[in-house]
């Protein structure tokens, strides 16, 4: 059965076909748009989808934000430009005239990660570094969602007391100073108002600034990971999102990590599925893959 696979981040929505053979097909994206109103989200899924519709049975949403029963609540509205709530599969089986599943973004690339790796780990953690910091948990073979669908939401740990307001309400959360939107946040002088990509750029190029920033992002993503070592006992630990992903960030992490002690270590891989992680995990959930 082909699946209209859908994924919505702070930054951009995807959108592809995928069969039973976990093959993408016709690849779409678009950015996220930034408003407080659902009308401006609601017409660019469908703009999205309509070329891709015809072709399938199913839809299956992968969206940034707590899912709970086919709504989208954000945790942090800042990340999707104010807006507060969302119908999710009720607005996309209107437009597809398809049934439609919807998981948090971050748990559906789980999913899709826990399935590449080899048969023996049992306990892994993904973590998303990008418009926000977003995560998984897969504790013995078993995907967690949590009751009300906040399971895995570790970019709103406490990384310090004394760092920047998150939008979620805490203060000084991993979200709020490791993600892309953290990492632009603290951008001063001749780097203030650039994005993440742009400082990454920069530092690529030797900035010192960006550098730092970028460092300051890594730093704060292995005191998360030793953290949820601590609390998981995971075997491996996923990292995916465009910060994630990007040259140099991984290895940066990974020495950070190695000046913890040594109980607090854990393998560390780049996302296998790159920017199709959240695609392919949710294409697999909404199969009925457990
Ligand atoms: P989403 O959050 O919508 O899933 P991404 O995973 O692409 O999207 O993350 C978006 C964030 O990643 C933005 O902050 C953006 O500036 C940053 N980003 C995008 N491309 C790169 C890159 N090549 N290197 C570093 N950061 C990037
Ligand atoms: C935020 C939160 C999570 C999400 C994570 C990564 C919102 C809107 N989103 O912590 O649900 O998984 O960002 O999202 O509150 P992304 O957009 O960076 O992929
Ligand atoms: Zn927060």
């Amino acid at each position: 059965m082909t699946t209209l696979a859908i994924d919505i981040g702070g930054t951009k929505l995807a959108a592809a076909l995928i069969g039973h053979d976990l093959q993408i097909r016709e690849r779409r994206e678009l950015p996220t748009p930034a408003s407080k109103t659902p009308d401006a989200l609601q017409d660019a899924l469908k703009k999205l989808v309509t070329p891709l519709q015809k072709k399938a049975r199913q839809v299956a949403i992968a969206s940034t934000g707590i899912i709970h029963e086919g709504n989208l609540q954000a945790i942090n509205p800042q990340n999707l430009g104010g807006l507060l709530s969302f119908p999710l599969v009720q607005t996309l089986e209107t437009i597809t005239g398809l049934p439609g599943l919807a998981v948090n973004d971050a748990q559906a690339a789980t999913w899709a990660e826990y399935h590449a790796l080899s048969d023996n780990i049992r306990d892994m953690v993904f973590i998303t570094v990008s418009t926000g910091v977003g995560g998984g948990v897969v504790s013995n073979g078993i995907l967690l969602t949590g009751s009300g669908g906040l399971a895995g939401h570790m970019g709103h740990t406490l990384a310090d007391p004394h760092g920047p307001v998150c939008g979620c309400g805490r203060t000084g959360c991993v979200e709020a100073i490791a993600s892309g939107r953290g990492i632009a946040a603290a951008a001063q002088g001749r780097l203030a108002g650039s994005d993440a990509r742009t400082i990454f750029a920069q530092a690529a190029a030797g900035d010192g600034q960006a550098l730092s920033l970028i460092r300051h992002s890594a730093q704060t993503l292995a005191h998360l990971i030793a953290d949820v070592k601590a609390i998981t006992d995971c075997q491996r630990v996923v990292i995916g999102g465009s910060v994630g992903l990007a040259t140099g960030y991984l290895t940066l992490v990974k020495q950070f990590l190695l000046q913890e002690p040594p109980v607090y270590h854990v393998e560390l891989s780049a996302a296998h599925y790159r920017h199709d992680a959240g695609l392919l995990g949710i294409t697999l959930l909404a199969q009925g893959d457990k």
